[in-house]
């Protein structure tokens, strides 16, 4: 083994010292040596059947002569590319007239651009912006927010726990306490962030962006919740979006509703997109539940509050006309690059 190791160096020195400055020549001393009908693989092949007493040093030498191997090509390579260009100039056969190739530009994910774009109008509104862990414990996911163990409601969110009691948050309600205990009203607040459910279709994602909105003062209504709301879509959308409230069950808020907006790709008469309805539903809302108050420690005698969501994905969808998600997430650049910053 260890003379043909030295045979084998002896000869691609002598063949790559002949071979200099010939890429082509290179290019086959490279196949003789490194190949995969080469002899340093035929001496690989030995290798395995060595005894393993000798194969340690073996192994080490050969390892050391195929990277001697590869370095020198390589440098071989370099050099014969840098004497061709010099010898091109020298011809003046460089064309440095030729147009050259125009970069990739990146552009933001419309995801990214969706939520910037949401921050921004929540901002304008007088609004901080909020964030808090992906991974939960039991009681800001769900326990503060009036859902204690074994309460039904928890089965709508199928739920990535992990090790200790901890899961990753089924929703961004969870900042909403965090605020709360951290803060004293007023607060007016949006947490977006990811959030985590076992869910994958073409409406569905299992990691997903939510956005959440939360007012908490003396007087609040469900009057500022829908003025609220209306404001929103009117500045994302455009003026013409109508909206629409309909009734819907959340623990942690009293009454509930769940919110809709006029579809955006058939501006109400009925597509594909809306199922023929003519409405998109974007969320839900309502007015926080008094349990959720005490669980923070906020007085719901004397403060009264409302809390919204959003699916950030979705309406990045209804925006660009996507009609399934999994797109987003696949991050095709052929995808994205459709969408120019
Ligand atoms: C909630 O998660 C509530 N926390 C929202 C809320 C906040 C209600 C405050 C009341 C007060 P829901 O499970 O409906 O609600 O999710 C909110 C939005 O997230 C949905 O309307 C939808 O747009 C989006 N969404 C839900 N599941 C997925 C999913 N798997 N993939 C993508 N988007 C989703």
């Amino acid at each position: 083994m260890f003379r043909d190791l030295e045979r084998i160096e002896r000869e691609f020195e002598a063949g790559l010292a002949s071979a200099a400055g010939d890429p082509g020549a290179i290019e086959a001393v490279r196949v003789r040596f490194l190949g995969r009908k080469g002899e340093m693989q035929a001496l690989l092949r030995r290798f395995a059947s060595l005894p393993p007493a000798e194969k340690p040093a073996a192994g080490k030498a050969l390892n050391a002569l195929k990277t001697r191997i590869e370095t020198a090509v390589a440098e071989a390579s370099a050099a014969a590319a840098a004497v061709r260009r010099r010898a091109e100039i020298a011809a003046g056969g460089l064309d440095v007239g030729l147009p050259a190739r125009t970069p990739w530009r990146g552009s933001l994910h419309p995801v990214t651009r969706t939520r910037r774009e949401l921050e921004r109008i929540f901002r304008d509104l007088g609004y901080t912006v909020e964030s808090g862990p992906e991974v939960e414990d039991d009681f800001h996911n769900f326990q503060a927010l009036n859902l204690p163990p074994n309460h039904p409601a928890r089965d709508a969110t199928d739920t990535f726990y992990v090790e200790g009691g901890l899961l990753l948050r089924t929703h961004t309600s969870p900042v909403q306490i965090r605020t709360m205990q951290a803060r004293r009203p007023p607060i007016r607040m949006v947490c977006p962030g990811r959030v985590y459910r076992r869910d994958l279709d073409a409406t569905h994602l299992p990691m997903f962006h939510q956005l959440e909105a939360l007012v908490v003062d003396e007087g609040i209504s469900m009057a500022d919740l829908k003025g609220t709301i209306d404001a929103l879509w009117k500045r994302f959308f455009g003026d013409d979006v109508r909206i629409r409230f309909r009734p819907g069950y959340f623990p942690f808020v009293e009454p509930g509703c769940e919110y809709d907006v006029s579809c955006r790709v058939c501006g109400g008469r009925g597509c594909r997109a809306c199922k023929g309805t003519g409405w998109l539903e974007l969320g839900g809302a309502g007015m926080v539940h008094p349990a959720v108050f005490e669980a923070v420690g906020i007085d719901a005698e004397r403060y009264t509050g409302f809390a919204f969501g959003l699916g950030i994905d979705r309406i990045a969808m209804v925006r660009h006309g996507i009609d399934d998600l999994r797109l987003l997430m696949e991050n095709d650049i052929r995808f994205l690059a459709r969408f120019p910053a």
